[in-house]
């Protein structure tokens, strides 16, 4: 700190590796790191970065990276070459495949790897193995609306693009917290709708997020019943004379059936009742969509990730086809994608049910075209195992070896015990990661190390179609290579033809070049086409500027689809689909009388692998949380602050309770990013029930019958130190990153006394130490000096009333404590010190919530520039102005932190 950063390499301009928005990056290399700054001349977010993407800079380092290849043997990892490795993949999959079949082994990847990966791993398993067991976590992802798409469109088609968000009158939002997961759009809207107040925006959430912050209207559906909403709206057009029946008449097709079952749903009341929200608003609601031309209704996990998922979709799609409001400015459908590359994946038929380039597995002439094209042996003739299938197949021993590439099952898969007992059963797990520890990795018995974000090249395609070039900036660390590098290596040592790729650009061609392969009239016409790309040279390749598919001529993208109303059904016309609203099978009640929700916090991707490096990404959320309304907090017999152990019929996690205000009676909410090595026992996969849809296979994420009920602790702690520790057998942890120590929050069962803290923080006989035990009160005080700096502290009391973080974490930047701090160490703060500044809400300056609640109080501040001018908060990526804004409103703070955990 304090030192200026000097440039030692041009700035890059590539595209953040988080999530589906995809907004461009300029990253300069620097002496220690990169300088991360927005690109402004990208067309998904034009400069602006959201927190996640805005701290990159502080998850690049090696600690904690995988930089050689490794096989594990008797149970312990040993480092091994390339060559042996590659050796022991090749020859163990040819063995299997020789002895059982290729439908015996399977890789399971992911959206997060770039188009050129994904590319040849489907190459690979489909057309070379000969087995469509090739599943990705786009199938817990993307699925549904993959699904939906295909049925109403004919192919898996987005129609509209990011600037209809700003170009509409009304914007639904079905199931999508887009404050928290597509950050930089949503600021798009907060400015469209700042600057045109007429921008009406609804949110359909059980959930009070901070993206109803923004809504005019707050729909809080009760989980899993959406089909009921959009059927009674699509009734409700129907009625009001809202159709446009001349697009009806002339571009779709099965309206009547739809309507049949719709208006099943015609009454408002048994909908709002349903539904469980007041019938006024349904009202409001249906009112608001039928007298609104440009409507977007943009949707993600709320509607995907459930037993009525591709339905839930379909639904929606219906009211659009009915108002003929689809390909236009300003209004469509619009399925928001997770990932980074959810979209890459699909164009290059990432999917155990689809094939490359939108061409589809189940057809004989699709499989001969593809095959011909890779000049293939054999290729897959039925759809693989989608992936909860998949890992029961490996349970069953049906599949004996897998390769997971760039996601984390263990932890992001349902009934996640249930994937790690088989993956402790499989012969042969291969995981391709960035990291060594990750709870898959850990059941690996082949690591292979890859290249990371800043490292890889290749592309990815974001929700609006937009094709943009990740580029490397940094050096290749260890050994570590591209993915596509390892399956080629695999494929050749397997005696395959067809993956002596010299660069990544010949990867990008030969998809380019494939969308194009029979692609007319007469043949196997399909909207996914970026032939117009083909061609390019290394040079063109890496000068590549984003641009949106089909691309049917070089450097001409296109911006919206079925302008013409021209759908990718053979007769040119979009299908309404039927559907009949169902209830999740597994319904609340009796021994698990809560609906449990999962879902994602702001400053976290994922399983954490990356931005739990960042000490500024902790502050936000430090812990683990089961957020409930306080009514049935009451019934479960726990309180706000204290640990809790949920349990569904598939497994058991604990957390803290939280109330943030937004949880409905009957619900609980537990975000999905706490894994095995960053909580004793927070993972909530295991706890999730299996439940899919039947159409896509897509996980019922949202929905789980639970009970909670106390997780008994003797005593409350914390530790601050600069090593990680092996804590031993403390009943309930997890870590937090902090800026140069670790923390570790505690509840533990077990006595305990100055001689176990001293054996626990690694104090010798002689060491530099300080205590306070008070008995009587249960409540326990030790510091851990070395050459006057503080090394470890430790806090333990028996009422959940310990001392804030803040000032003791602060004392890790400094070489030596003065002696007045080393007086109050075990005071836990200065004497004269102010209010505890509370949980962070700003990340970018590290403001906290307590700080901002009294500026607002003291200085009458009414709106997020207020706060801005006053503390600075809110005033870079803007991520926290809508916590900001329910600050404001006095509403509940957001969930997961007490006043004092920070
Ligand atoms: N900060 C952050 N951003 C991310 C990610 C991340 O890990 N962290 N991950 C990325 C990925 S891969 C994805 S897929 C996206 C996901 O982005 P989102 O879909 O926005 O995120 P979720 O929190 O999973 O769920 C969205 C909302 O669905 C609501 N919901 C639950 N059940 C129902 C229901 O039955 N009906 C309706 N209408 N709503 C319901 C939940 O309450 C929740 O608020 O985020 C991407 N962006
Ligand atoms: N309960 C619940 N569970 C969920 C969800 C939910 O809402 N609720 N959402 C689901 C959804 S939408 C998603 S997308 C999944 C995400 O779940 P995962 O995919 O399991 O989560 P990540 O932590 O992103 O895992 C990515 C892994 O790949 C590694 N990695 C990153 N880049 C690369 C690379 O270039 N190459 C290689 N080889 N490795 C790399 C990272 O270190 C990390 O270990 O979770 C799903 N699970
Ligand atoms: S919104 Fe944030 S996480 Fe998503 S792509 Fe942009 S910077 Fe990355
Ligand atoms: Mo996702």
């Amino acid at each position: 700190m304090g030192v200026p950063m000097i440039p030692i390499a041009a700035a890059v301009r590539t595209t953040c590796p988080y999530c589906g928005v995809g907004c461009g990056i300029k990253a300069t290399p620097m002496a220690d790191g990169a300088l991360i700054e927005g690109d402004p001349e990208h067309i998904a977010n034009r400069g602006r970065l959201c927190v996640k993407g805005a701290a990159l800079g502080e998850t690049l380092g090696l600690d904690g990276r995988l930089l050689a290849p490794a096989i594990r043997e008797d149970g312990k990892l040993r480092q091994a070459g390339w060559n042996e490795a590659i050796d022991k993949v090749a020859s163990t999959f040819g063995s299997i495949i020789a002895e059982h079949g290729p439908d015996a082994v399977a890789m399971y990847i992911s959206g997060q790897l770039l188009t050129e990966d994904y590319y040849v791993a489907n190459k690979f398993m489909k057309g070379f193995v000969g087995s469509a067991n090739i599943d990705t976590n786009s199938r817990l992802c993307m699925s549904s609306s993959v699904a939906g798409h295909k049925r109403a469109f004919g192919e898996d088609l987005v129609p509209g693009c990011y600037e209809d968000f700003e170009l509409a009158d009304l914007l639904v939002l079905v199931g999508s917290n887009t404050a928290w997961c597509h950050p930089t759009l949503f600021q798009r809207i907060a400015k469209a709708k700042e600057a045109r107040p007429g921008l009406r925006i609804a949110a359909i959430d059980p959930r009070r997020t901070a993206t109803c912050e923004l809504a005019d209207l707050h729909l809080p559906v009760k989980a899993g019943t959406d089909v009921w909403l959009f059927n009674g709206l699509l009734s409700y057009l129907a009625r009001t004379g809202a159709a446009d029946e001349a697009f009806v008449a002339a571009h779709t097709a099965g309206l009547e059936a739809a309507l049949g079952l719709a208006d099943a749903c015609a009454d408002i009341d048994l909908v709002a009742r349903t539904c469980g929200i007041d019938p006024r608003q349904l009202v409001e609601f249906y009112e608001l969509f039928a007298a609104t031309d440009k409507v977007v209704t943009a949707f993600s996990q709320g509607v995907n990730q459930s037993s009525s998922g591709t339905d839930k979709v379909n639904s929606i799609i219906n009211c659009h086809l009915l108002t003929g409001r689809i390909g236009k400015p300003g209004m469509g459908p619009f399925s928001l994608t997770g990932q980074p590359n959810a979209m890459g994946g699909r164009e290059v038929g990432g999917l155990a049910n689809m094939l490359a380039s939108h061409l589809e597995l189940e057809q004989p002439a699709h499989r001969e075209a593809v095959r011909s094209f890779w000049d293939a042996p054999r290729i897959a003739d039925k759809p693989g195992l989608k992936a909860v299938d998949l890992f029961r197949a490996i349970e069953a021993g049906k599949v004996k070896a897998v390769w997971i590439m760039a996601t984390n099952p263990v932890v992001s898969l349902p009934d996640a015990d249930q994937v790690r007992r088989a993956l402790e059963r499989c012969e042969l797990v291969v995981v391709s990661d960035m990291s060594p520890d990750t709870d898959t990795a850990a059941l690996g018995h082949v690591l292979l190390p890859a290249l990371g974000w800043g490292e890889k090249d290749g592309t990815v395609t974001n929700s609006e179609r937009c094709i943009s070039r990740q580029r490397g900036f940094l050096p290749r660390p260890g050994e570590a290579r591209s993915d596509w590098q390892a399956i080629c290596q695999v494929a050749r040592r397997m005696g395959f033809r067809g993956f002596d790729y010299a660069h990544v650009h010949e990867i990008f061609d030969e998809h380019a070049r494939l969308s194009g392969w029979r692609n007319g009239a007469g043949e196997l016409p399909r909207a996914f086409r970026i032939d117009g790309l083909a061609g390019m040279d290394r040079a063109a390749y890496d000068a590549l500027e984003p641009l949106q598919w089909p691309v049917l001529r070089s450097g001409e993208g296109t911006t919206r689809l079925f302008a013409d109303g021209r759908f990718a059904h053979p007769d040119g016309r979009a299908r309404f689909v039927a559907s009949a609203p169902r209830l999740p099978a597994n319904a609340p009640g009796g021994e698990f009388p809560l609906a449990l929700n999962t879902g994602r916090l702001r400053d976290q991707w994922h399983t954490m692998t990356r931005t739990g490096k960042s000490p500024r990404l902790a502050a936000h959320a430090p812990e683990p949380f089961v957020d409930l309304h306080p009514h049935d907090a009451l019934l479960s017999g726990v309180r706000e602050g204290e640990l809790a152990r949920v349990t569904s019929r598939w497994g058991a996690m604990v957390a803290r309770v939280a109330h943030s205000g937004g949880i409905a009676r009957g619900a609980a909410f537990i975000p999905i990013h706490w894994n095995g090595q960053t909580a004793s026992d927070a993972r909530v996969g295991a706890v999730v029930n299996p439940d899919v849809d039947p159409v896509s296979g897509e996980p019922e994420f949202k929905h789980t019958p639970v009970r909670v009920e106390p997780f008994g602790v003797a005593w409350h702690g914390f530790i601050l130190c600069r090593e990680e520790l092996d804590l031993g057998r403390v009943a309930n942890w997890t870590r937090v990153r902090g800026a140069g120590f670790v923390r570790y929050e505690l509840g533990g069962r077990e006595a305990v006394s100055p001689r176990w803290a001293r054996a626990l923080l690694g104090a010798g006989e002689d060491a530099d130490w300080i205590e306070y035990e008070d008995k009587a009160e249960g409540m326990l005080r030790c510091a851990l000096l070395v050459d006057g700096r503080l090394q470890a502290c430790l806090f333990v009391s028996r009422r959940p009333d310990l001392p804030a973080r803040t000032w003791l974490g602060g004392l890790f930047a400094q070489d030596l404590l003065s002696a007045k701090e080393r007086a109050t160490l075990l005071a836990g703060r200065l004497p004269a010190q102010g209010a505890d500044p509370g949980p962070t809400v700003c990340s970018c300056f590290g403001v906290g919530r307590n700080t901002i609640c009294k500026a607002i109080e003291e200085h009458g501040l009414r709106d997020a520039a207020g706060v801005t001018a006053c503390l600075r908060a809110g005033g870079n990526c803007g991520s926290c102005l809508p916590e900001i804004r329910q600050l404001l409103g006095f509403t509940s703070p957001p969930p997961g932190r007490r006043s004092s955990g920070s």
